[in-house]
């Protein structure tokens, strides 16, 4: 499922007076270097916005203190512009305003210009100890430079010092929750060094479970997948959850005339999953097209209820899912329509390596194609060297399909399960789980995220921190 922010974004009303301070990154890639086929998404602007808005620190206009992103982009696009400076070798091919500035900062130049900021911002930490926003803007230069202590110092500090600014209170709950990560690698990493040396290599996957539909009672399933946090193939089941049968021609037929948007793939992004907007298309185009686009396209979690109420209406839950306390709230409640979803992919396109939002469960129902599926628990998440960007989504740099274990060497501790689900097979992933799914061939499925006894806990906990 995609990132929960999506709600966040919504609901937000930002002041119309703060809206002239946002040059920096409405800005940011300058309209010339867009991707003609993208634009990115507003509402994504809209957040970044709201985290790292510059903020007024006294009088005159010279004391304005900006946060670590907006300040590196402005820098960036100056730069640019004074010396002509086009990088289209190296530069991400994106348009997301956090994939590229995780690229600036990682240059020696741009390290040096957000350490240059640090210095300046501490001097008026001295003379202005009582400040909030200034020691929260000083972290936002650490969090940036990934030096996750020294933000963490400073927004203890800030916190202490307002409480109540909610943009100090995200920036710290995410900062927190990165040391936290950090602090869980070190301790596994000591203890691991007292073991036996492993070979460089990940370690053999563990095939996931099957289980015929016919042998197992949602109770059982309840108690021996859901609350032990277990994966298991169904199988038997598909084949029952639509009144008829569900293949690509049938939807092109009920919804080939609606247009939906696309995502791709982008290497290098600090986005869930990794899979970025693309662009639009009907759908009916989008299945012919499937193996002759450009590049490979995603159609990836579209609402079925909101867009497709027709396909909605064909769709019949198993009895495993018809407890989902997201079934449960008021029409208009978060989450009440976003689920099930649909899934289409050419073969040979991948989402990486993420964790589903708010600790939601997870099924999939795989209508055509074949999916290899891998797994971790939810144990071994701090030996996958994840850390959070610009959400409180886990970014993992690693890459599965090729790891670079000098970089990652708790990589090879790490135990995956897998399974390549075939048509008409259909998937539990329990919360908290990360999980790559390639593939293998041209895909059709449907899934959706859920909540029942096994994770009603941490989903309150999860919703209510990110609502903060
Ligand atoms: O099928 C896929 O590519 C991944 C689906 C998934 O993991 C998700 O929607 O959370
Ligand atoms: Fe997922």
């Amino acid at each position: 499922m995609a990132d929960a922010i999506g709600f966040l974004q919504q609901t937000e009303q930002r002041p119309n007076d703060l809206q002239n301070d946002r040059e920096y990154l409405s800005e940011w890639p300058p309209v010339d270097d867009r991707r003609e086929s993208e634009k990115f998404a507003q509402r994504k602007r809209q957040k970044l916005d709201r985290v790292e808005e510059g903020r007024q620190f006294g009088e005159p206009e010279s004391e304005r203190v900006l946060w670590a992103r907006p300040a590196l982009a402005r820098w960036w696009r100056k730069r640019q512009k004074a010396t002509n400076l086009k990088d289209s070798t190296n530069m991400p091919k994106s348009d997301n305003p956090n994939t590229l500035l995780r690229y600036v900062a990682s240059l020696p130049e741009g390290k040096s210009y957000l350490k240059q900021q640090i210095s300046a911002l501490k001097e008026k930490v001295v003379s202005h100890p009582g400040n909030a926003v200034l020691h929260a803007a000083l972290a936002s230069y650490y969090d940036l430079l990934q030096d996750t202590s020294s933000a963490l110092n400073n927004l203890n500090i800030a916190s202490k010092l307002d409480p109540q600014d909610k943009n100090i209170a995200w920036l710290h709950l995410k900062v927190q929750r990165g040391k936290d990560l950090e602090d869980k690698r070190s301790f596994l990493q000591e203890r691991l060094l007292q073991q036996p040396p492993v070979e460089h290599k990940m370690a053999q996957p563990v095939e996931v479970e099957r289980h015929h539909c016919s042998t197992l009672g949602a109770k059982e399933f309840l108690f021996e997948y859901c609350m032990t946090g277990t994966p298991v193939v169904i199988t038997g089941l598909v084949e029952t959850m639509t009144t008829v049968p569900w293949n690509f021609q049938h939807i092109k037929e009920v919804v080939g005339n609606k247009t939906t948007s696309l995502k791709r793939m982008v290497k290098e992004s600090t986005e869930w999953a990794k899979l970025e907007p693309a662009c639009s298309m009907k759908i009916n185009d989008f299945i012919d097209s499937l193996n002759s686009l450009q590049e490979p396209l995603y159609l990836f979690d579209w609402s079925i209820p909101t867009h497709a109420p027709e396909l909605a209406k064909e769709l019949v839950i198993p009895k495993y899912f018809a407890g989902d306390f997201l079934q449960r709230t008021a029409p208009e409640s978060l989450y009440h329509d976003s689920w099930p979803s649909l899934f289409i992919a050419p073969a040979g396109l991948h989402s990486d390596l993420h964790v589903d939002a708010f600790g939601s469960n997870f099924w999939m129902a795989l209508f055509h194609g074949r999916k290899r599926w891998t797994f971790f628990s939810r144990e071994d998440v701090p030996l996958l060297y994840p850390h959070y960007e610009d959400s409180l989504d886990l970014v993992f740099d690693t890459d599965l399909s090729c790891p670079d274990f000098d970089k990652h060497p708790l990589l090879s501790r790490a135990i995956p399960l897998q399974c390549i689900l075939e048509p008409g097979e259909l998937l539990f992933v329990p919360h908290g789980c990360p999980h790559r799914v390639e593939n293998l061939e041209d895909s059709l499925a449907v899934s959706a995220n859920f909540v029942d006894l096994s994770n009603l806990q941490v989903v309150l906990e999860e919703l209510e921190e990110m609502l903060c």
